[in-house]
């Protein structure tokens, strides 16, 4: 950058009130200078003046109340087992194995979150999981597409977003392990963008004299993301037209489902989804709704208690279908949402923070309460957007046990137990006994290795081929 675009950066945030990020940019060194220029230069000051605006300029702007017009239910496919058809469900396996072994699908996940919940120090796909064997999320999630690229024959590209933050600590970990077997070539790595964090008179917050205070753009970041980082380019040129997402934080995932691609190429999907039925009517998830005829994920803090306890006529939770964050992409639909179309833009959403900022005195404050806000986007906002989106069930026991506290609920104890229950299951359906406790754990700590078998289905096939079956013992480890 020079002199000249120095002055018109520094003019522009002038204009738009935000002079005060230059104060001390005199006294700065030359390295620092360049390094507030290029955070400077890459925020869009038009869009944030339209955020601050929106959520911050209450009189022109009151808190907007989400409205319960017309609200209801969403409809989804049921599981076969729960009212489901099952030969709905085997062509629908049919049509998605045969979409994967065409090489259209590819794997993304978003690991760009701060896992500040989990109080884990680093990247949180380099939290171990497994029972036995300790792997890490993300040696889960290469080994699963590892097995489905074999199951298909075909290699599955993996899209990873991270963020400034962990960037550089997630690739030294896929390089430490060889990439866990997967070709190099086929996994991509995108940094995710970031957004400025505002006091409440929307004025940008300093970390220090020489850094704006900047925080990733959320899961929904991700979208725009895929489109500025060339990657859904990328995904055109290799033939991609589906992509399969999911949350670092969950290691039962099916990271590439058969069935669940079958239903959103069968339903010519823009964006697919997939629920769980509520563990209990106040369960703190997103729940798919419908409204004016499009679907949307409305947030359980968004819908009144009454509403979340209301019970159908057979007495069960009517407003059921919890959002487990797993979802497919059309890949044109990304580049819509991500890019292409001003009108198809997902809004943001305002989290007031504690963040720690430099006062106008120089000096670095930590607040005792929120003293400003950030901006977030949500990946499902852009539901009501996509034309013929799909819903389809899964069972939470088979699908979702996510990492995300340190104890208690979804925590690295539960989700191993899940783990358990889970192998057990697999085990009992392959003919083999194993005892368990009245919730399914089994008496003995196993794992079953997604190289081996990534679903039921699958490990029942494998099984036979497993020499050393019995006995069942304590620590086995099935790969
Ligand atoms: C999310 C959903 C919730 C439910 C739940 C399922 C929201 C607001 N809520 O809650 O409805 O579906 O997940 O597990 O989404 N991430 C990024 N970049 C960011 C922020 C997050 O990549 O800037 C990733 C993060 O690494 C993680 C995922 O998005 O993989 C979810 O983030 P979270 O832990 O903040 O979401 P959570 O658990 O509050």
């Amino acid at each position: 950058m020079n002199q000249s675009d120095i002055n018109e950066l520094k003019s522009k945030f002038k204009q738009a009130g935000q002079g005060h990020v230059f104060d001390y940019f005199e006294e700065l060194e030359e390295s620092a200078q360049k390094s507030l220029c290029e955070q400077a230069a890459s925020i869009d000051l038009d869009e944030l003046k339209s955020l601050v605006r929106e959520h911050l300029n209450q009189a022109e702007n009151p808190v907007k109340q989400l409205s319960l017009k017309g609200l209801a239910p969403a409809p989804y496919i049921k599981l076969p087992g729960k009212g489901g058809s099952s030969s709905e469900w085997q062509d629908a396996f049919k049509a998605g194995a045969e979409t994967i072994s065409a090489g259209k699908v590819a794997a993304f996940t978003v690991a760009g979150g701060q896992g500040t919940r989990l109080g884990y120090d680093g990247p949180k796909g380099t939290f171990p999981v497994t029972p036995v064997s300790k792997k890490t999320l993300f040696q889960v999630f290469a080994e699963k597409l590892l097995r489905s690229g074999r199951r298909f024959g075909v290699t599955i590209p993996w899209f990873i977003l991270t963020s400034e933050t962990n960037n550089e600590a997630t690739i030294t970990a896929f390089q430490k392990s060889n990439f866990w077997g997967l070709d190099p070539k086929s996994v991509h790595f995108i940094v995710q963008g970031l957004m400025p964090a505002v006091d409440f008179d929307g004025k940008i917050l300093m970390v220090n004299k020489s850094k704006i205070s900047m925080a990733p753009d959320g899961h929904g970041g991700s979208l725009r993301a895929l489109v500025r980082s060339g990657a859904v380019e990328k995904m055109a040129a290799s033939g991609v037209d589906c992509v399969s997402y999911f949350q670092v934080d969950n290691p039962l995932v099916k990271c590439i489902d058969p069935e669940f691609v079958g239903f959103h190429v069968l339903g010519k999907s823009k964006l697919s989804s997939k629920m769980v039925p509520k563990a209990y009517a106040r369960e703190k998830v997103g729940i798919f709704c419908m409204q004016e005829g499009a679907l949307k994920v409305v947030e359980y803090s968004d819908m009144p208690d009454v509403m979340q306890d209301e019970q159908d006529k057979n007495g069960s939770i009517r407003y059921n279908a919890g959002n487990v964050a797993i979802h497919l992409f059309d890949r044109e639909f990304i580049a819509r949402v991500g890019g292409s179309d001003s009108n198809a833009k997902l809004p943001f959403h305002r989290a007031n923070k504690k963040i720690p900022f430099l006062n106008s005195n120089g000096q670095i404050v930590e607040p005792d309460a929120a003293n400003g806000v950030k901006f977030e986007q949500f990946v499902f906002d852009a539901l009501p957007m996509a034309k013929n989106p799909v819903v389809i069930e899964t069972a939470r026991e088979d699908e979702f046990s996510p990492v995300k506290n340190a104890e208690g609920q979804d925590s690295p104890k539960t989700c191993v137990e899940d783990q358990l229950r889970m192998f057990a299951r697999w085990l009992i359906a392959a003919g083999e006994s194993i005892k368990t406790d009245v919730s399914g754990l089994p008496d003995k700590t196993i794992e079953i290795s997604p190289s081996f078998a990534v679903d039921e289905a699958d490990f029942v096939k494998q099984w036979p081929f497993f020499e050393q079956k019995a006995p069942i013992r304590e620590g086995m480890i099935i790969e």
